[in-house]
């Protein structure tokens, strides 16, 4: 993040795997991390799909995130990261999970970088403070939890990770809510955006990805000022 001046992490929900290295390409230059919803590839094969991108996150510097939302009993959890046709534990450096298993169901996640989902930002979200507080309970435990995905701000000592940032703000017609990267830094004290349909539904996706980074990075500077 330092070295780019960037806490931008772009989410790559696109069907294809042409889709996914286009616009890993694209916005390579400008991000930390790729969050992927791997099981979205339609024409996802191992091969053709992970190895080319492992391929160019490594050419641009920048971290894979598998935003699989983890919610199952450990057993169940420890099969769904290394089994299966994704493989997640080969490829992946960050993994997002729920808490809502409690603590033994995160203690699967080996080897990657864990981010717990404290908070959503759709509408009508059962994320309210009681769960928050009793969610964070866990996760201040839970040694391989390295940040938070959340619409508040956490304590300083985990990372947080902040979907649902728009340009525009508003929202979809599915529930999504959206804030701007100067709000989300300024009152939230967010660590990284997560930014999706802004960046890889733009005309100009280069461009896109150079604005969320060059807008984040200055609103980060400033709230830290
Ligand atoms: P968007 O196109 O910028 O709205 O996409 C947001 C992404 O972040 C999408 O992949 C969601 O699955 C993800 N997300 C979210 O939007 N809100 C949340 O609370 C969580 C994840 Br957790």
């Amino acid at each position: 993040a330092l070295e780019k001046k960037s806490n931008l992490i772009a989410s790559a929900d696109v069907l294809t795997t042409k889709e996914l290295h286009d616009l890993a390409e694209k916005v390579g230059p400008n991000i930390v991390a790729l969050k992927t919803h791997i099981d979205i590839i339609t024409d996802f094969d191992y091969d053709k799909t992970i190895i080319p991108l492992i391929d160019i996150a490594a050419k641009h510097n920048f971290l894979l995130m598998e935003d699989r939302k983890f919610a199952d009993i450990g057993n169940t959890q420890e099969l769904q990261y290394s089994y299966g046709i994704y493989k997640i534990s080969n490829w992946a450096d960050l993994v997002t999970s729920h808490v809502i298993g409690g603590s033994k169901s995160l203690d699967c996640f080996m080897n990657v970088g864990v981010v717990a989902i404290l908070g959503m930002s759709s509408q009508g979200t059962l994320t309210d403070a009681h769960y928050r507080e009793e969610a964070m309970k866990i996760i201040i435990n839970e040694p391989n939890v390295m940040g938070c995905v959340a619409q508040n701000q956490i304590q300083d000592d985990l990372l947080l990770f902040t979907p649902g940032v728009n340009i525009s703000a508003g929202g979809d017609s599915k529930g999504q809510q959206y804030n701007t990267p100067e709000h989300v830094f300024k009152n939230l004290h967010t660590d990284f955006i997560i930014v999706g349909r802004g960046i890889y539904k733009a005309d100009d996706i280069e461009q896109a990805a150079l604005t969320y980074k060059t807008r984040g990075w200055q609103a980060y500077e400033a709230a830290i000022s």
